[in-house]
Protein backbone atom coordinates (compact mmCIF):
# COMPACT_ATOMS: atom_id res chain seq x y z
CA UNK A 1 0.00 0.00 0.00
CA UNK A 2 1.54 3.09 -0.86
CA UNK A 3 0.69 5.42 1.62
CA UNK A 4 0.81 3.28 4.87
CA UNK A 5 2.94 0.04 4.34
CA UNK A 6 6.72 0.58 4.13
CA UNK A 7 9.01 -2.78 4.51
CA UNK A 8 11.59 -0.45 4.92
CA UNK A 9 10.18 0.78 8.36
CA UNK A 10 8.41 -2.29 9.03
CA UNK A 11 11.66 -4.51 8.95
CA UNK A 12 13.34 -1.92 11.43
CA UNK A 13 10.44 -2.16 14.22
CA UNK A 14 9.88 -5.84 14.24
CA UNK A 15 13.92 -6.55 13.67
CA UNK A 16 13.29 -8.84 11.26
CA UNK A 17 14.73 -9.92 7.63
CA UNK A 18 13.78 -10.56 4.42
CA UNK A 19 14.27 -13.77 2.86
CA UNK A 20 16.33 -13.18 -0.11
CA UNK A 21 15.38 -13.37 -3.14
CA UNK A 22 17.41 -16.30 -4.74
CA UNK A 23 15.07 -18.40 -2.46
CA UNK A 24 12.17 -17.95 -4.28
CA UNK A 25 10.94 -19.38 -8.14
CA UNK A 26 10.24 -16.01 -9.23
CA UNK A 27 11.95 -13.95 -12.08
CA UNK A 28 14.29 -11.57 -10.59
CA UNK A 29 12.02 -9.25 -12.37
CA UNK A 30 8.92 -9.21 -12.03
CA UNK A 31 7.71 -9.99 -15.70
CA UNK A 32 5.46 -7.42 -17.73
CA UNK A 33 1.69 -7.75 -18.19
CA UNK A 34 0.83 -7.98 -22.09
CA UNK A 35 -2.44 -9.59 -21.81
CA UNK A 36 -5.55 -7.71 -21.93
CA UNK A 37 -9.17 -8.47 -20.27
CA UNK A 38 -11.59 -10.74 -22.30
CA UNK A 39 -8.41 -12.17 -23.96
CA UNK A 40 -8.52 -16.17 -24.18
CA UNK A 41 -6.06 -18.82 -23.21
CA UNK A 42 -5.24 -22.21 -22.14
CA UNK A 43 -5.04 -23.22 -18.67
CA UNK A 44 -5.48 -26.29 -16.17
CA UNK A 45 -8.40 -26.69 -14.71
CA UNK A 46 -7.34 -26.21 -10.81
CA UNK A 47 -9.85 -28.63 -9.69
CA UNK A 48 -9.20 -31.31 -12.34
CA UNK A 49 -5.44 -30.71 -13.47
CA UNK A 50 -4.94 -33.31 -15.83
CA UNK A 51 -7.45 -31.03 -17.93
CA UNK A 52 -6.82 -28.85 -20.55
CA UNK A 53 -9.26 -25.74 -20.72
CA UNK A 54 -10.48 -22.56 -22.38
CA UNK A 55 -10.17 -19.54 -19.63
CA UNK A 56 -10.85 -15.80 -20.21
CA UNK A 57 -8.44 -13.28 -18.22
CA UNK A 58 -11.39 -11.59 -16.35
CA UNK A 59 -9.50 -9.08 -14.17
CA UNK A 60 -5.55 -8.38 -14.14
CA UNK A 61 -3.01 -6.66 -11.01
CA UNK A 62 0.38 -6.28 -11.90
CA UNK A 63 1.88 -9.26 -13.92
CA UNK A 64 -1.23 -11.86 -12.34
CA UNK A 65 -4.56 -12.66 -13.88
CA UNK A 66 -7.73 -13.37 -12.79
CA UNK A 67 -8.95 -16.28 -15.09
CA UNK A 68 -12.69 -18.31 -15.43
CA UNK A 69 -12.80 -20.97 -17.23
CA UNK A 70 -15.22 -20.62 -20.44
CA UNK A 71 -18.27 -22.66 -19.08
CA UNK A 72 -17.74 -22.96 -15.94
CA UNK A 73 -19.55 -20.37 -13.17
CA UNK A 74 -18.21 -16.88 -11.69
CA UNK A 75 -17.06 -18.78 -8.08
CA UNK A 76 -14.19 -20.92 -9.13
CA UNK A 77 -12.19 -17.91 -10.62
CA UNK A 78 -8.12 -17.94 -10.16
CA UNK A 79 -5.00 -16.15 -10.35
CA UNK A 80 -2.18 -17.18 -12.21
CA UNK A 81 1.36 -15.18 -12.74
CA UNK A 82 1.59 -14.37 -16.64
CA UNK A 83 4.80 -16.53 -16.48
CA UNK A 84 2.81 -19.48 -14.94
CA UNK A 85 3.99 -23.00 -16.43
CA UNK A 86 0.40 -23.90 -17.30
CA UNK A 87 -0.82 -21.11 -19.08
CA UNK A 88 -0.55 -21.65 -23.03
CA UNK A 89 -2.00 -20.23 -26.39
CA UNK A 90 -5.15 -21.24 -27.90
CA UNK A 91 -4.19 -24.25 -29.93
CA UNK A 92 -1.23 -25.46 -27.75
CA UNK A 93 -3.33 -28.43 -26.53
CA UNK A 94 -4.58 -29.51 -29.61
CA UNK A 95 -0.59 -29.17 -31.42
CA UNK A 96 0.33 -32.03 -28.22
CA UNK A 97 -2.16 -34.26 -29.00
CA UNK A 98 -4.83 -33.59 -26.80
CA UNK A 99 -8.36 -32.67 -26.24
CA UNK A 100 -9.65 -29.48 -25.20
CA UNK A 101 -11.92 -30.48 -21.83
CA UNK A 102 -15.02 -28.91 -20.97
CA UNK A 103 -14.33 -27.43 -16.90
CA UNK A 104 -15.32 -29.64 -13.77
CA UNK A 105 -18.96 -28.30 -14.02
CA UNK A 106 -19.66 -27.76 -16.60
CA UNK A 107 -22.71 -25.47 -16.64
CA UNK A 108 -24.53 -27.57 -19.89
CA UNK A 109 -24.78 -31.36 -20.60
CA UNK A 110 -21.63 -32.44 -21.67
CA UNK A 111 -23.13 -33.53 -25.43
CA UNK A 112 -23.43 -29.76 -26.39
CA UNK A 113 -19.18 -29.40 -24.98
CA UNK A 114 -18.09 -29.47 -28.95
CA UNK A 115 -20.68 -26.45 -29.73
CA UNK A 116 -19.94 -24.78 -26.93
CA UNK A 117 -16.56 -24.79 -27.85
CA UNK A 118 -16.85 -23.67 -30.82
CA UNK A 119 -18.77 -20.94 -29.90
CA UNK A 120 -16.39 -19.35 -27.36
CA UNK A 121 -14.17 -19.38 -29.54
CA UNK A 122 -15.54 -17.94 -32.65
CA UNK A 123 -14.94 -13.92 -32.87
CA UNK A 124 -12.66 -14.07 -29.34
CA UNK A 125 -9.91 -12.34 -28.66
CA UNK A 126 -7.26 -15.01 -28.57
CA UNK A 127 -4.03 -14.00 -26.42
CA UNK A 128 -0.72 -13.34 -28.55
CA UNK A 129 2.06 -15.61 -27.78
CA UNK A 130 4.33 -12.92 -26.87
CA UNK A 131 1.93 -13.06 -23.62
CA UNK A 132 3.08 -15.57 -22.10
CA UNK A 133 6.36 -15.81 -20.35
CA UNK A 134 8.93 -18.24 -19.87
CA UNK A 135 8.38 -20.24 -16.38
CA UNK A 136 11.32 -19.17 -14.38
CA UNK A 137 13.62 -22.24 -12.78
CA UNK A 138 13.21 -23.39 -9.55
CA UNK A 139 15.80 -22.53 -6.60
CA UNK A 140 18.00 -25.99 -6.29
CA UNK A 141 17.02 -26.35 -2.63
CA UNK A 142 14.53 -24.79 0.06
CA UNK A 143 17.03 -21.69 1.21
CA UNK A 144 14.37 -20.27 3.72
CA UNK A 145 14.61 -20.06 7.30
CA UNK A 146 12.45 -19.18 10.34
CA UNK A 147 11.47 -15.45 11.05
CA UNK A 148 12.11 -14.66 7.29
CA UNK A 149 9.63 -11.69 6.15
CA UNK A 150 8.29 -12.45 2.23
CA UNK A 151 5.12 -11.22 0.72
CA UNK A 152 2.26 -14.04 0.17
CA UNK A 153 -0.88 -14.62 -1.72
CA UNK A 154 -3.99 -15.28 1.03
CA UNK A 155 -5.74 -18.19 -0.89
CA UNK A 156 -8.63 -17.90 1.20
CA UNK A 157 -8.64 -14.57 -0.80
CA UNK A 158 -6.52 -15.31 -3.68
CA UNK A 159 -6.66 -11.53 -4.96
CA UNK A 160 -4.50 -10.50 -1.76
CA UNK A 161 -0.77 -10.35 -1.31
CA UNK A 162 0.07 -10.09 2.35
CA UNK A 163 3.41 -9.39 4.36
CA UNK A 164 4.01 -12.54 5.66
CA UNK A 165 7.03 -14.61 7.86
CA UNK A 166 8.32 -18.17 7.36
CA UNK A 167 7.23 -19.73 10.73
CA UNK A 168 8.45 -23.14 10.41
CA UNK A 169 9.76 -25.23 8.14
CA UNK A 170 9.85 -28.99 7.03
CA UNK A 171 12.03 -30.56 4.20
CA UNK A 172 10.66 -28.32 0.97
CA UNK A 173 8.19 -27.05 2.83
CA UNK A 174 7.65 -23.69 4.49
CA UNK A 175 4.80 -22.52 6.93
CA UNK A 176 3.42 -19.22 5.60
CA UNK A 177 2.20 -17.26 8.58
CA UNK A 178 0.32 -13.82 7.24
CA UNK A 179 1.32 -11.02 10.04
CA UNK A 180 -1.56 -10.07 12.50
CA UNK A 181 -3.99 -12.97 11.73
CA UNK A 182 -3.59 -14.94 14.35
CA UNK A 183 -3.47 -18.14 11.93
CA UNK A 184 -6.65 -18.21 10.33
CA UNK A 185 -5.07 -17.61 6.78
CA UNK A 186 -2.23 -19.38 6.97
CA UNK A 187 -0.75 -22.38 5.02
CA UNK A 188 2.01 -24.85 4.33
CA UNK A 189 3.43 -24.63 0.87
CA UNK A 190 6.80 -25.87 -1.28
CA UNK A 191 9.62 -23.76 -1.13
CA UNK A 192 9.35 -23.05 -5.19
CA UNK A 193 5.81 -22.03 -4.58
CA UNK A 194 4.67 -19.61 -6.90
CA UNK A 195 2.14 -18.09 -4.52
CA UNK A 196 5.04 -16.69 -2.75
CA UNK A 197 7.11 -13.76 -3.48
CA UNK A 198 10.21 -11.71 -2.14
CA UNK A 199 9.60 -8.31 0.03
CA UNK A 200 9.34 -5.66 -2.45
CA UNK A 201 7.75 -7.52 -5.24
CA UNK A 202 4.00 -5.90 -5.13
CA UNK A 203 6.19 -2.59 -5.86
CA UNK A 204 8.07 -3.32 -8.04
CA UNK A 205 5.44 -5.67 -10.00
CA UNK A 206 3.03 -2.78 -9.39
CA UNK A 207 0.69 -5.23 -7.44
CA UNK A 208 -1.32 -4.29 -4.82
CA UNK A 209 0.23 -5.03 -0.88
CA UNK A 210 -1.92 -5.35 2.16
CA UNK A 211 -1.25 -4.08 4.80
CA UNK A 212 -0.43 -6.39 8.35
CA UNK A 213 -2.85 -6.99 10.98
CA UNK A 214 -2.43 -5.36 14.49
CA UNK A 215 -0.33 -6.86 16.81
CA UNK A 216 -2.47 -8.70 19.45
CA UNK A 217 -1.33 -6.78 22.19
CA UNK A 218 -2.77 -3.26 20.30
CA UNK A 219 -5.96 -4.94 18.69
CA UNK A 220 -6.95 -6.44 22.04
CA UNK A 221 -7.12 -2.85 23.06
CA UNK A 222 -9.15 -1.84 20.39
CA UNK A 223 -11.52 -4.59 20.20
CA UNK A 224 -11.98 -4.71 23.57
CA UNK A 225 -13.55 -1.34 23.31
CA UNK A 226 -15.93 -1.74 20.89
CA UNK A 227 -17.07 -5.85 21.77
CA UNK A 228 -17.63 -6.05 24.80
CA UNK A 229 -18.67 -9.78 24.39
CA UNK A 230 -14.98 -10.48 23.09
CA UNK A 231 -13.52 -8.68 26.00
CA UNK A 232 -15.39 -11.85 27.85
CA UNK A 233 -13.37 -13.96 26.58
CA UNK A 234 -10.12 -12.03 26.32
CA UNK A 235 -9.98 -12.26 30.09
CA UNK A 236 -11.47 -15.22 30.64
CA UNK A 237 -8.87 -17.29 28.43
CA UNK A 238 -5.99 -14.97 29.83
CA UNK A 239 -7.12 -16.09 33.65
CA UNK A 240 -7.20 -19.71 32.33
CA UNK A 241 -3.53 -18.98 31.10
CA UNK A 242 -4.06 -19.43 27.41
CA UNK A 243 -1.71 -17.20 25.38
CA UNK A 244 -3.92 -15.78 22.31
CA UNK A 245 -7.34 -14.64 22.67
CA UNK A 246 -9.15 -17.30 21.40
CA UNK A 247 -12.73 -16.16 19.13
CA UNK A 248 -15.76 -18.34 18.99
CA UNK A 249 -14.66 -17.98 14.23
CA UNK A 250 -11.21 -17.01 14.04
CA UNK A 251 -11.54 -16.48 10.21
CA UNK A 252 -13.97 -13.84 10.76
CA UNK A 253 -11.94 -12.08 13.46
CA UNK A 254 -8.98 -10.49 11.90
CA UNK A 255 -6.55 -8.58 14.11
CA UNK A 256 -7.08 -5.98 11.91
CA UNK A 257 -9.40 -3.29 12.30
CA UNK A 258 -8.19 -1.88 8.75
CA UNK A 259 -11.08 -0.51 7.25
CA UNK A 260 -9.96 -1.12 3.16
CA UNK A 261 -10.84 -4.95 3.61
CA UNK A 262 -14.09 -5.71 4.61
CA UNK A 263 -14.98 -5.99 1.16
CA UNK A 264 -12.55 -8.78 0.46
CA UNK A 265 -14.67 -11.18 2.85
N1 LIG B 1 -12.16 -9.65 4.62
C1 LIG B 1 -11.22 -10.63 5.00
C2 LIG B 1 -9.81 -10.20 4.65
C3 LIG B 1 -8.76 -11.02 5.24
C4 LIG B 1 -7.38 -10.78 4.68
C5 LIG B 1 -6.35 -11.49 5.46
N2 LIG B 1 -5.16 -11.67 4.78
C6 LIG B 1 -4.17 -12.41 5.48
C7 LIG B 1 -11.40 -10.93 6.49
O1 LIG B 1 -11.46 -10.00 7.26
O2 LIG B 1 -11.54 -12.07 6.86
Amino acid sequence: EKQGFSWEQYLKENDAKAAPSSCFKQAVAPPLNDFGKMMKLEANDPRNNTSSCIATVIDMQGPRLRLRLDGSDDKNDFWRLVDSGDLHPVGYCEKHRGLLQPPLGFRMNSSSWPGFLQRTLSNATLAPDSCFKKEPPSPPRNEFQVGQKLEAVDRKNPALICPATVGAINDDQIHITFDGWRGAFDYWCRYDSRDIFPVRWCEKSGHPLQSPGIKASSYKSSKMMRDPELSVSVSGSAASGSPSISPRNSQASPLTPSSGEASHL
